[in-house]
This record gives C-alpha cells, sequence and structure tokens, in this order.
C-alpha cells in the first residue's frame, strides 16, 4: 500500500494521480499562491494499477469517505469532490471572489470547464463517452460540444475589460481557463491532426491568447511549470497518459495521444 505522506493536521495536502486530470486546477492555485502546502503525486503505474483497488481507495485516511481523488487535507478533516476541493485551496489561496454574485460566476466558469470540457473529454479517452455524440456534440445536438463550451469562455473574457474572467482581479476562474487551454493545447501538439484541431479551436480568439499569455507569465506559475514535480504530471490529461503505449497490453484501449489524434481528426472533418 502507497504511505500517505505524514504531515502535521495544519499543513494542507493535495493528493492526486500523477496527471492533471481533477488535480491541476487546484495545484495551478496552490503554487501560484505561494501556499505552504504538500502536492503528493499517486503513481497510476503503481498504485493505480496495483494495490488502489484492494487497499488505498477503502483507507478513509488516503482517498477520503467518497473513496477517490482528488482529497485536500487540512486541519484533520478530508475533503473528497473535485468541485469541493478546488473551491476550498481557492478559499485559502485568495482566488474565491468574496460577492456572492461574482463567485457564482466563478464557479459557473469553473462547473463548465469541469463538466463539460475536462470530465467529458477524459471520459471519451477512456472509451466512457463518445467522441461524436458527447464531445464534438453535447445534449443541445452536434452544435453543442467543445466548439460551443471554448467559444463561450472567449466570450466571458470579451465581456469583461479587466483582461480577468470575473471583475477586477484574478479568480480561481482565470486558472480553470487557463489549464484546460492549456492541456488541450499540449496534447494536440503531439499528435499529427492537432495543430488544425487548436486553430479550429483556438485560433480566432484573441481573449484566450492575451490571457493564456498573462497566466504563464505569473511568476510562480511560471517557475512551477519548469519544475521536475510539473514534469511528473503536467504533461498528461488523463491517468492514461502517464500509463503511454502499455494501454494496449492492459486492454485499456487506445493510449491518450491516440484518443487525441482521434478527437482532432474529427474536429477537423467536422469544419470541412
Ligand atoms: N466525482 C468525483 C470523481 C473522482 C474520481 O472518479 N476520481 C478518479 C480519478 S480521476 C478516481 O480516483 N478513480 C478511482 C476509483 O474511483 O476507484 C470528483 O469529481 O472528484
Amino acid at each position: 500500500m502507497s504511505q500517505a505522506t505524514e504531515i502535521s493536521n495544519d499543513k494542507l495536502l493535495i493528493r492526486y494521480w500523477d496527471c492533471s486530470g481533477r488535480g491541476m486546477l487546484m495545484r495551478y492555485m496552490a503554487y501560484d499562491a505561494g501556499l505552504d502546502f504538500v502536492d503528493e503525486l499517486v503513481s497510476v503505474n503503481d498504485v493505480f494499477l496495483g494495490s488502489w483497488a484492494t487497499e488505498e481507495k477503502f483507507s478513509p485516511e488516503f482517498a477520503g469517505p467518497f473513496k477517490a481523488l482528488p482529497v485536500v487535507q487540512h486541519r484533520g478533516q478530508t475533503i473528497n469532490e473535485t468541485g469541493a476541493c478546488a473551491q476550498y485551496v481557492a478559499e485559502i489561496a485568495g482566488y474565491m471572489p468574496s460577492d456572492p454574485i461574482a463567485r457564482a460566476k466563478a464557479v459557473m466558469i469553473c462547473a463548465h470547464i469541469y463538466e463539460d470540457v475536462l470530465i467529458t473529454v477524459s471520459d471519451a479517452l477512456w472509451e466512457f463517452k463518445d467522441w461524436d455524440r458527447d464531445v464534438i456534440g453535447g445534449f443541445g445536438g452536434p452544435a453543442a460540444g467543445i466548439m460551443l463550451k471554448i467559444a463561450n469562455l472567449e466570450d466571458v473574457l470579451q465581456q469583461n475589460d479587466s483582461g480577468f474572467a470575473v471583475g477586477n482581479e484574478i479568480s480561481m476562474a482565470d486558472f480553470a481557463i487557463f489549464y484546460i487551454v492549456d492541456i488541450l493545447t499540449q496534447r494536440f501538439q503531439s499528435v499529427e491532426s492537432g495543430p488544425a484541431a487548436i486553430e479550429l479551436l483556438f485560433g480566432d480568439k484573441p481573449r484566450i491568447a492575451e490571457h493564456q499569455a498573462m497566466m504563464k507569465a505569473r511568476p510562480n506559475i511560471a517557475a512551477y511549470r519548469e519544475s521536475e514535480q510539473w514534469a511528473r504530471c503536467g504533461r498528461y490529461m488523463s491517468g492514461k497518459g502517464t500509463i503511454g503505449d502499455k494501454t494496449h497490453e492492459l486492454d485499456l484501449g487506445p493510449t491518450e495521444l491516440e484518443g487525441f489524434e482521434i478527437l482532432a481528426s474529427k474536429l477537423v472533418t467536422a469544419a470541412a
């Protein structure tokens, strides 16, 4: 069984797999704010494909009351659920707006990115969702998918002169936009049809481009992205990324990059 990092109850700990997935929004906020925290990366190859299903998953100290990752631990408590964890980190990092409407807008943007883009794409990578029906398209039909969701983010930035997603200062929503645009771009850059997909999704989005540049230039974000700790998880959208080519021999279907090539070529075909 993987050992949970031993820390004093007072110190914040973020525990998640060694990929970006559900963990990266809170990591970016914690690093950017310079929080004193433990960034525990759990190996997909060693733990998820090893003892997880019989051991760590059922340890409340490791995987929380809901038996999954991420968890945030602080002041003797263990919190599950990505939304709750990210909002908690945002609160203590100072990235949760205090005004109720601004707060609702920040949470709205994060939920849109999480539910409608990140988890939809991740589920399709794991073959739990369908690329055409659920990613290229959506509940509202073939035009309600990822192209529309990314255009929504451009609109959010366009409608606010400050350059931030909500109000006049940085919030959790800015980190969420930064993360999703960055991880999609990174993964598409590694596959054949990816550059065309990047152009389709982001080529006509000047506000997103400015926003990415602003976020990348933040000193603590830049330093984190240069670090070994980031290199262990930051390139992989899902746990499949860390498994690499072994997904085939393990009967887990296409690799993460093969999944991104499927998505990129489908986007290009749909736009033709
Ligand atoms: N609803 C939860 C889902 C958490 C979840 O499914 N986490 C995955 C990793 S991304 C996990 O730990 N899966 C292992 C398992 O459920 O046994 C959330 O949003 O945080």
